[in-house]
């Protein structure tokens, strides 16, 4: 079974004024949609063809050096999308709750600290890349950024969030602008979606 590009949970024009409905369209229907084939091609005809892409990420070494920098870029890619599309929505933004909130809180001091530490790291990530909230391997919660579309679970991560900063994402709108197309990312995160990935990863 071949991977196929999700369908968005909400509309093109859904998360607008924060995010453009052409910089949506072009990047789930072009880029999303490109790392999906590329990551399909490489894995035709191959032992990892049906895997799950946690698990492929998981132990990228294991791999065919033939197709291993296009799995590392499109798996990556692909899943780093479908988490994004998730944990956005409309009318969304705003503070997690329960247990999330409680982790948030005693890692990071508090949820403002926690929003400054993870905006700062996601936009000084030179280049391309993401910022990520991630549960490690001993359940904690940690903020890191990673270059190009390298996945948190390549180091055997679980990332519960996601911020794309590669200029695709953002610069139709904001121009050279990241720290401002970030700012106004935090009106969209779901943090229902991403309350669910934290219990999820911590079972
Ligand atoms: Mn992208």
């Amino acid at each position: 079974m071949a991977f196929e590009l999700p369908a968005l949970p909400y509309a093109y024009n859904a998360l607008e004024p924060h995010i453009d409905e052409e910089t949506m369209r072009l990047h789930h229907g072009k880029h999303h949609q490109g790392y999906t084939n590329n990551l399909n091609a490489a894995l035709t005809n191959s032992a990892w063809e049906g895997k799950s892409i946690e698990v492929i990420l998981s132990d990228l070494s294991v791999l065919p050096e033939t197709i291993r920098a296009a799995v590392r870029n499109n798996g990556g890619g692909y899943a780093n999308h479908c988490l994004f599309w998730e944990t956005m929505a409309p009318n969304a933004g705003g503070e997690p709750t329960d247990a999330l909130a409680q982790a948030i809180q005693t890692t990071f001091g508090s949820f403002t600290q926690f929003k400054e530490l993870f905006q700062k790291t996601a936009t000084s990530q030179f280049g391309s890349g993401w910022g990520w909230l991630v549960v490690d391997g001993d359940k904690k919660l940690k903020v890191y950024s990673t270059p190009n579309q390298d996945s948190p679970y390549m180091q055997g991560h679980t990332p519960i969030l996601g911020l794309d900063v590669w200029e695709h994402a953002y610069y139709k709108k904001y121009g050279p602008a990241r720290a401002e197309y970030a700012s106004h990312w935090w009106n969209v995160v779901n943090w229902a979606v991403v309350a669910k990935n934290y219990d999820a990863a911590c079972r």
